[in-house]
């Protein structure tokens, strides 16, 4: 148990509600990871995979309804609906609670109740904050064993600092028309119910990591962004430090983690984060960055020996698999891993490519960073990682630019409002959608994201050190629906001229949108994309940049009065500039 008075109190209380058979404190021990996985693979939650080739893997089949974050029924609940905005679903907090409190009640009979305290960062570091999840599913446990710092040290942390998150979740009985993700952000609460999904139930993750998060930075001056960290080491030795921030399913993992083409010999990628990074400016008035997470859930589909290596080599041992198909030898497999056909899909029926793909769409493997090859022990440092540059991008198969940089912080404020993504298979919804992800914060902000662009912008006047922000997209896509740019480890040449922005070894061509890359300063040895398509790579189609530029500030007008007139003169300088 616990010395913690209010941790004492609060898991008594939900006791009381939600009538567990048993109740356990979660150590995160080996021990303790290992009887659960037994545990589950006598109760079918787990399918134990082939022990030679993937030794200590495990398959989870969720339910076919629960297949992926559920935005329409995920609420911000203050006690003002304009604090939530219009970017997101918002409920009443005593109206929420109420609803909840029916849901959850009685809801764990039978049940073992599992409390999972967990810290998000380093142990030891002043920028890591703690939570505690109340469950009553034993696959959440063993995902946040993987994905947080969980047990016995984080209770210690827990019981030093007295403070933490109260993550309350319970798969209820999977009941769609039941399901909710509640946040409480004016009391460090969250309750979700219903789902046992990634982002819906591993509650350190998106819930705490993002959305109470991002409402705490605010009001403490650091910001909690959906991005990865990741350092590039160039043949001198030197590390720059990156983060980026691309939509749900739009290649962070892949950047996190690639490895130099062929031509930069010399040159090294180091994996910090792959989906949150917290950052603040220190006291040298650069930005710091730590991942608060301590491993991988990330998108199978896709992930290949051609693509994303440094995944696929970390996925052989020790990861749990959720809903991907797997083969006649009880291997996992996915769509784009090999040309293997699998014999069972992600429901469990023999695989009919008639019936659809092997694996979901958005089948995840969960993984601890500690076994990626491009891991960096930096992803411990107390203090985190100086940033030289924040890198937004989206999906766009048009218009927008292989990689532009921005004129001025307030600018690169712009770059990130102004973000549009094709949605993905990450949220239950329709799929291929351009819509507008500032960010890529749309399903993570906790609050209005008018207040939100107005936090960013008050970094402007702190320091002359900030790193330089960047806009990218990897998905432009010619007449045939091919894309134009080979993306993967080749989008090194791309962060290879933005560090040479950065360092100011390179010059640029300036444009209405941001400065673009000379014809010429992208390394392209060893790569064949033709001329023409490098120029319409980096061309600006003034005309389309007309239409989508007041298109943005549409969108900015929407949040009304509480748009930040910075941010609108931005735009405006923007539309001068194209006419
Ligand atoms: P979340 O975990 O949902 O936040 O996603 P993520 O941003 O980490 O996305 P991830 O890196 O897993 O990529 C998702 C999909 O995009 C995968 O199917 C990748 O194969 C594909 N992808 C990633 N990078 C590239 C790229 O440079 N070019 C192209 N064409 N596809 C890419
Ligand atoms: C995302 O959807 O952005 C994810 C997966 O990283 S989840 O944890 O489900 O949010
Ligand atoms: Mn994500």
């Amino acid at each position: 148990m616990t010395t913690n008075q209010e941790l004492k109190t609060w898991v008594a209380q939900v006791a009381q509600l939600t009538q567990p058979e048993n109740m356990h404190w979660c150590s995160g021990s080996k021990v303790e990871y290992q009887e659960l996985a037994d545990q589950m693979i006598t109760s079918g939650d787990f399918i134990e995979l082939n022990k030679e080739t993937h030794p200590g893997c495990y398959l989870h089949r969720s339910d076919p309804s629960d297949v992926a974050r559920v935005e329409h029924l995920t609420y911000i609940c203050t006690s003002s609906e304009d604090d939530a905005g219009p970017n997101n679903n918002w409920m009443d907090p005593g109206d929420a609670r109420a609803k909840m409190e029916q849901n959850f009640s009685g809801c764990m009979q039978g049940r073992t109740l599992y409390v999972i305290p967990y810290c998000m960062g380093p142990i030891d570091s002043p920028l890591s904050r703690c939570g505690v999840e109340i469950t009553d599913s034993p696959y959440v446990v063993v995902n946040m064993k993987l994905m947080t710092r969980m047990g016995d040290q984080a209770l210690r942390r827990i019981e030093r600092e007295g403070s933490f998150i109260k993550g309350l979740h319970s798969i209820g009985d999977l009941n769609p028309d039941r399901r909710f993700i509640m946040h409480f952000p004016e009391d460090l609460e969250i309750q979700s119910f219903g789902s046992g999904y990634g982002g819906n139930a591993l509650l350190g993750k998106k819930c705490h990591a993002l959305r109470i998060a991002s409402y705490q930075a605010r009001s403490e001056g650091w910001l909690a962004e959906h991005m990865l960290i990741v350092g590039i080491e160039n043949p001198q030795g030197e590390i720059h430090y990156v983060a980026a921030a691309f939509p749900s399913a739009c290649g962070k993992t892949n950047l996190a983690m690639l490895i130099p083409p062929a031509n930069y010999k010399g040159w090294k990628v180091w994996t910090v984060g792959d989906d949150i990074c917290w950052m603040r400016v220190g006291d040298d008035g650069r930005m710091w960055a730590i991942n608060p997470e301590a491993g991988f859930f990330g998108v199978a589909p896709g992930t290949a020996e051609n693509t994303n290596p440094n995944a696929l080599a970390m996925l052989d041992h020790d990861a749990i698999f959720t809903n991907v198909g797997v083969t006649a030898d009880n291997q996992p497999w996915w769509e784009g891993l090999d040309d293997r056909v699998p014999v069972t899909d992600w429901k469990g029926n023999p695989y009919d490519p008639e019936q659809g793909p092997a694996a979901h769409p958005n089948s995840r493997f969960t993984v601890h960073m500690s076994q990626c090859p491009s891991y960096s022990d930096q992803a411990e440092a107390p203090a985190g990682v100086p940033l030289s540059a924040i890198i937004f991008g989206g999906r766009r198969e048009r218009l927008v630019p292989l990689v532009m940089e921005s004129r001025s912080w307030n600018h690169g404020v712009l770059y990130g409002a102004a973000m549009a993504s094709e949605t993905t298979a990450a949220n239950i919804d329709t799929v291929g959608v351009v819509r507008r992800d500032s960010m890529a914060m749309k399903p993570f902000c906790g609050y209005n994201f008018a207040d939100y662009w107005a936090h960013w912008l008050t970094f402007s006047s702190a320091s002359d050190k900030l790193p330089k922000i960047f806009h990218v997209n990897w998905f432009r896509k010619d007449q045939n629906d091919k894309f134009m740019w080979p993306g993967f480890g080749d989008n090194l040449r791309v962060l290879d001229w933005i560090i040479k922005r950065c360092a100011g070894e390179v010059d640029a061509v300036e444009t209405a949108i941001g400065y673009l890359p000379q014809p010429g300063d992208l390394n392209l040895d060893g790569i064949d994309v033709p001329a023409a398509t490098m120029e319409a790579l980096l061309e600006v189609d003034r005309e389309a940049w007309k239409a989508e530029i007041s298109d943005i500030g549409k969108y900015l007008d929407s949040y009304g009065d509480r748009t930040p007139a910075a941010l609108k003169a931005e735009q405006e300088r923007v539309a001068a500039a194209l006419s």
